[in-house]
C-alpha cells in the first residue's frame, strides 16, 4: 500500500487539513492549498521531477512557515529527507522579513539539488501569480520590487533544472530583469 500514488494522497490530505483555514492573498482569497498543490505539480509537469521526496515536500513546503507543523512531526510522518528539505525552505519567522528575504538570496546556492527544485517552482507560482493579479494592498512598485528579490534568489538557484529556469527568466524578461 506504499505506492507512490498513495504516499502524495497521503501527503496533500495532511497539508490541506494543515492549511485548511488558509487564504492566498489574492482579491479573491483562493484557498492556500491551491499554492502547495500547484508547486509540486509544476515539478511533476513542467519540470519533469519524478522524485516523490521532493513531490511530497513541495506539497508541505509551506506547512512549518506557516502553520502549526513541526519539522519533528513531518519526520515521523514523511521521514527524515522530506522533512529536511522542507526546513531548508522554511524561513526564520523570528527573523525580520527584510532579514529573512536577505537570507533567501544567501542561502539559496547552498541549499541541497532537491530544496533548490522546489525553490525554483515555488517562485515561478508566486510570479505567476503576480502577473494574474495584484495581492490586496500590493503596489505596482511592491510587485516589480518582489520580482527583483525573486531573480536575486533564482541566481543562486542556476543550473538545477533548465525548463523551470528557462520559464522563469522569460518572466523576468517581461520584467526587464535580467538574470
Ligand atoms: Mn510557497
Amino acid at each position: 500500500m506504499n505506492s507512490d500514488a498513495a504516499l502524495l494522497l497521503e501527503t496533500v490530505q495532511f497539508a490541506a487539513e494543515k492549511h485548511r483555514n488558509q487564504k492566498r492573498k489574492d482579491p479573491e482569497e483562493t484557498p492556500y492549498i491551491n499554492h502547495p498543490i500547484g508547486v509540486a505539480r509544476i515539478l511533476s509537469h513542467e519540470g519533469g521531477v519524478t522524485d516523490i521526496e521532493v513531490l511530497q515536500a513541495a506539497l508541505l513546503h509551506d506547512t512549518v512557515e506557516d502553520t502549526d507543523t513541526t519539522p519533528a512531526e513531518l519526520e515521523a510522518k514523511f521521514g527524515v529527507t522530506v522533512a529536511r528539505i522542507v526546513q531548508e525552505v522554511t524561513d526564520d519567522k523570528s527573523l525580520p522579513k527584510q532579514e529573512r528575504k536577505r537570507l533567501q538570496v544567501e542561502h539559496a546556492p547552498h541549499c541541497s539539488q532537491q530544496a533548490k527544485l522546489v525553490k525554483l517552482a515555488d517562485k515561478l507560482y508566486n510570479l505567476r501569480d503576480l502577473n494574474r493579479c495584484t495581492p490586496v494592498g500590493w503596489t505596482a512598485e511592491r510587485v516589480q520590487e518582489y520580482f527583483l528579490w525573486a531573480s536575486e534568489v533564482v541566481k543562486g538557484l542556476k543550473g538545477t533544472n533548465s525548463a523551470l529556469e528557462k520559464k522563469l527568466e522569460e518572466l523576468f524578461k517581461e520584467r526587464g530583469v535580467q538574470l
